[in-house]
């Protein structure tokens, strides 16, 4: 089933049988006090805008039965998938592996780096864990993707000019029609933020659409699209 969604710089179709919503990186380490989010020496409260945005389009995707990707950003316990450039910085009691109140930072397995309650991944759901910024770099989320024959991205989640902008220049690159879901993504600086919106949307699209979760929603079918189709 095609839908015709509003978006900048211009209104597109989607093939939603061809489309998935990935949702980027919500994890406790990023949204909750006393993660990675923090010990970079971020407001970590910025995020929570993006919350209930993100849940109203989960629950329209899960119930249109879209394919729904979650993604995780961290590490093995042993660091071994660290690189030094990336561990090495800040205060050591601060960095990746440190123990904090949500278990050791940004390690695979412990409390922070599990994805918030809110949006926690249904069975089924496929979780990328992913070592970098991008959802594509060392992750089989490309595999996954071509099997499942998709063509379209619908991309939330934080942070908008780090993960959801890695993840959309990598998709872009590969040939993935990339939909931001502007307000269902949030920074720890307002103004990174739009300007992470802004550069997608620039020229034309160079990266990929920037559109409203609302529209989004609006646009969607209340049935079953993935099995209509197939
Ligand atoms: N620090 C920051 O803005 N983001 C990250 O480190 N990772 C993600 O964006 N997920």
């Amino acid at each position: 089933m095609k839908i015709a969604l509003e978006a900048e710089p211009a209104p597109l179709e989607i093939d939603l049988a061809r489309a998935a919503l990935i949702i980027i990186d919500m994890q406790r380490d990023f949204l909750e006090a006393g993660g990675f989010g923090e010990a970079l020496g971020n407001d970590v409260s910025r995020l929570a805008a993006a919350i209930a945005p993100c849940r109203k389009v989960l629950d329209a995707a899960r119930h249109a039965r879209m394919l729904i990707i979650h993604t995780r950003e961290g590490h093995r316990p042993d660091l071994s998938d660290a690189p030094r450039a990336k561990i090495e910085r800040g205060a050591p009691s601060m960095r990746i592996g440190a123990p904090g109140p949500m278990g050791r930072i940004l390690v695979r397995g412990e409390p922070g780096h599990d994805i918030i309650p809110e949006l926690y991944p249904a069975p089924g759901e496929p979780v990328i864990d992913k070592p970098g910024k991008g959802a594509f770099y060392q992750t089989d989320l490309a595999l996954l993707l071509q099997n499942h024959a998709i063509e379209t991205l619908v991309v939330c989640g934080v942070t908008t000019e780090v993960c959801v902008n890695t993840t959309v220049r990598e998709g872009n690159d590969r040939g993935l029609r990339c939909i931001v879901l502007g307000d269902c993504c949030a920074s720890y600086f307002p103004h990174f933020h739009e300007a992470g919106l802004a550069m997608i949307k620039a020229q034309g699209g160079i990266f990929g659409w920037v559109a409203k979760s609302q529209d989004f929603l609006v646009a969607l079918p209340a049935s079953e699209c993935r099995q209509a189709i197939a």
